[in-house]
């Protein structure tokens, strides 16, 4: 049977009124219709001859009795459910107390039935439950059997009853909508960090690689490896998460308006640059630097790329972390190296560009171990030389740029004073700071180059046809809510990105839906939850919020991160805010998710990130045509989020501080501006299309398999509002239709195949009864419906015209 028949096959009016009328007729009456069956009908028809319809509706009326009776002894659900343990198959039907979904709970009023039945179910390996249409999956921290082939294709086109709850079963949901209501669609994961959502997200790719089964084999393999790639460049390991995403991904895979995959695109978003040049305790570098470090030295290669297996680069020894020697002999490192140039090949990367993004990282590592040493001079007395020249040309000879000159942007900048151009001296503090800048910049749009490179070769123009747009399904993966022992701006933007995404899903599961009773006079008993639209406001709001307050301070050249957070205390009115005692440029937030202490030394700096003008210039002159790319736009666009966006606004900060050898006049850009930005720019993506969300949880802090901390989960179900969310999706009505789009999508269920009946109350009920439903109301332009009604009537939708298109395929056959 196809799956997703094209809309083309499915054209009732191609046939006779009372033949088809007859077939939907049978059909309808027959939801249960079994492959076997469909042998049987296949045998009919051939035998048939159209004018004898008499006896062709005998012979179906003798099969749907006979499928009535295979139905009554067909096996049930929980026969047919198996999971795999320690090589033997075990049945893992839920016990009568347990349930796959919390709105099914009898009262779910106190927390503890919820928690009990997530560590129950948690306890058996059964690590997603659903919430409603919402799936929870509590992180098992150990390797799973649950996502073979064998699943893979469980959960392909299932009712969502059939199986057990299953992140591949969001995967097909989000699939068969976007086929089905030709809409995008969007997949939203959240939790904190080292909840599972990258895993989840990596997931999801596979299954809906599985689901658009691309074409071509090659296209399907370079989607799948897009994620290994960017996450090498973007991951690195916190003192939370080994593989931590410090970057912000929405990944949208393409697709043909029949569902066939196409293609894939990628956004990102604040890239933690930072850890280029610094890590906190405990903490390492991005995980790339050190592959690539561990990979050239298995090669041999390290002198190649000026890198000594006697001396680790600064920028990777971590003093907390002992790191130094143990890097060049981890197999684990050299793996990932092979395997990440694999990647790079396989999605169509060339060798010249592998080159160079090897020699632009070991271009940042050499950079990071030039050194200052302080000079006196007469008239100056705090000028700053370099001590290791050998080390300074071998940055220079990586970047292909004059060491001289580097030397000179590195250790002086100049100034215009009355029309005059002035060089003047770094001090020692100065000229590393510059140096930092560098590295972090070029590591920046080295990723952004990436990515970007990637969208060029995974476009998907090429695939799609004339009149076909396309369909995409969005994949929201970012960085995880944190709260470190000391945390700084990076902190604070990651915390306030999730801010964010849980106001969206506020909105999304609680107040439109709550509106809409209102406009629509609907009944419905209102349910609380936690809005935190306080916060977003307390963060966003122009011109007295935080960000705006920063930016500000920014534009200071006296300020200093004293004044900030003075100015913080001064502006901020909210009781979400406030100044812990004894602690020296501390301010704390009342998250949703929970009070964070955050430290604002560092602030303005970090949110200035200046490049100096003299190292661009530089960097342009280089004969590498990588690194020129780097500080050069505009780039070729090659999507809405486009690189040169993003590095208009990097370069933007440091070229406006007045260059007196070349004028330029871009705009000014801070991080926090460039933040505010991709937040308005990733929220208008995911507003475009249908939601689907994944709350992930973290069973323990300990990263510990088996072990269920009940404090622990309890405080993430409450701050998520999934107590809230099992209320709602029990009493309320998840999905609103227009009466024209009901009809004109379900019709089709109990009228005429060829007549579309009005679009009225009267129809939609006559539909609703018709695929015997219950609880839906009708409001006054709308059908409000539980999130289960969708799914029924979907797949009765679904079935109904696979079996016209199916029977039809037979009769076109039979006429020749
Ligand atoms: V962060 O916000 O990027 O710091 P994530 O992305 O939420 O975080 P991640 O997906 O990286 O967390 O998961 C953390 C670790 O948990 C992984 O490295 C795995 O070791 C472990 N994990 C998560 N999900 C699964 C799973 N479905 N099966 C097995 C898992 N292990
Ligand atoms: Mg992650």
């Amino acid at each position: 049977i196809p799956r997703n028949p094209p809309p083309t096959l499915y054209q009732p009016e191609l046939w006779s009124d009372h033949f088809n009328d007859f077939i939907c007729k049978c059909l309808i009456k027959d939801f249960e219709l079994r492959p076997n069956v469909l042998d049987l009908l296949q045998h009919v028809f051939i035998r048939q001859i159209v004018g004898r319809e008499r006896i062709l509706q005998k012979q179906l009326m003798e099969l749907i009795d006979l499928n009535q009776q295979i139905g009554t002894t067909g096996k049930t659900r929980h026969e047919r459910i198996h999971t795999k343990k320690g090589g033997q198959i075990m049945s893992s039907s839920p016990t009568p107390d347990e349930v796959d979904d919390l709105v099914t709970l009898e009262v779910l009023d106190e927390v503890r039935d919820s928690i009990e039945q997530l560590q129950r179910r948690y306890a058996k390996d059964q690590i997603y439950t659903y919430v409603g249409d919402i799936l929870i999956a509590v992180n098992p921290f150990h390797k799973m059997e649950l996502y073979s082939p064998q699943y893979t294709k469980m959960y392909i086109g299932a009712k969502r009853t059939a199986n057990p709850p299953h992140i591949f079963a969001v995967a097909d949901i989000a699939y068969q909508s976007m086929v089905s209501y030709n809409a995008d669609q969007c997949i939203v994961i959240s939790g904190e960090s080292g909840a599972g959502k990258t895993e989840s997200a990596h997931l999801l790719v596979e299954q809906l690689t599985v689901l658009g089964k691309a074409n071509n084999r090659s296209l399907q393999e370079k989607i799948l490896l897009v994620n290994n790639l960017v996450e090498a460049f973007g991951n690195a390991c916190t003192a939370i998460n080994d593989n931590s995403s410090r970057f912000g991904k929405y990944l949208e895979m393409k697709f043909t308006c029949g569902g066939t995959v196409v293609g894939a695109q990628i956004s990102e978003y604040l890239l933690e640059k930072s850890r280029v040049v610094h890590q906190a305790t405990g903490e390492k570098n991005f995980h790339i630097f050190y592959y690539i470090y561990a990979g050239l030295a298995e090669r041999k290669k390290l002198a190649h790329y000026k890198l000594s297996d006697s001396k680790t680069p600064k920028y990777l020894f971590n003093e907390h972390i002992k790191l130094g020697p143990d890097i060049v002999n981890n197999t684990f490192y050299k793996e990932q190296f092979d395997s990440v140039e694999q990647c790079f090949k396989v999605i169509g990367f060339t060798l010249e560009e592998l080159g160079s993004v090897y020699s632009t990282l070991a271009a940042i590592l050499n950079s990071g171990d030039i050194e200052f040493t302080s000079v006196a001079s007469e008239h100056q007395t705090d000028k700053s030389n370099i001590s290791n020249i050998a080390v300074l040309e071998n940055a220079a000879s990586l970047l292909c740029i004059r060491p001289d000159e580097l030397q000179e942007a590195l250790t002086s900048h100049c100034v215009v004073a009355r029309g005059e151009t002035i060089v003047r001296p770094n001090t020692v503090d100065k000229a590393t700071e510059v140096r930092d800048a560098m590295g972090k910049a070029l590591y920046g749009r080295l990723f952004s180059w990436i990515v970007n490179r990637i969208n060029t070769l995974l476009r998907p123009d090429t695939h799609l046809g004339e009149d076909d747009k396309g369909l995409n399904i969005g994949i929201l993966d970012i960085f995880g809510f944190e709260n470190f022992k000391r945390n700084s701006f990076e902190q604070l933007c990651i915390n306030i990105a999730n801010e964010q995404i849980q106001f969206y899903f506020n909105q999304h599961i609680f107040a439109w839906e709550q509106d809409e009773y209102l406009n629509e006079d609907v009944d419905a008993r209102v349910i609380e939850y936690e809005d935190n639209r306080p916060l977003l406001d307390l963060f966003l709001q122009k011109p007295m919020g935080m960000l705006s307050l920063l930016d500000e301070e920014s534009r200071f050249p006296q300020a200093t991160d004293q004044t900030l957070v003075e100015k913080f205390e001064d502006n901020l009115k909210s009781k979400n805010f406030w100044r812990p005692k004894r602690v020296d440029l501390g301010f704390g937030i009342h998250h949703y998710a929970g009070k964070v202490i955050y430290n604002a030394a560092g602030f303005l700096s970090k949110n200035r990130d200046t490049l100096p003008a003299d190292i661009v210039l530089l960097l342009r002159s280089s004969e590498n045509q990588l690194i020129r790319k780097l500080v050069t736009h505009p780039l070729t666009k090659t999507g809405k989020h486009t690189w040169s966006n993003r590095n208009s606004g990097d370069t933007g900060t440091g070229e406006t501080t007045h260059h007196p050898r070349e004028s330029t006049n871009m705009r000014t850009q801070t991080v926090a501006s460039y933040f505010r930005y991709s937040l308005m720019d990733l929220l208008s993506k995911m507003v475009a299309g249908q939601p689907h969300f994944v709350r992930c949880i973290k069973p323990n802090n300990d990263r510990q398999a088996s072990k269920f901390d009940r404090e622990k989960v309890l405080v993430q179900l409450r701050y998520t509002g999934v107590l809230e969310t099992a209320k709602i999706r029990r009493q309320g009505y998840s999905h609103r239709i227009l009466y024209t789009n009901f009809v004109n999508r379900y019709y089709i269920l109990a009228f005429h195949a060829h007549k579309e009946p009005d679009a009225s109350p009267e129809t939609c009920a006559a539909i609703l009864e018709k695929a015997k439903l219950e609880n839906w109301v009708l409001g006054k332009t709308k059908v409000f419906l539980k999130y289960y009604h969708v799914e029924t009537l979907n797949l009765m939708v679904r079935q109904t015209i696979d079996r016209i298109v199916l029977v039809q395929a037979y009769v076109r056959g039979w006429l020749g």
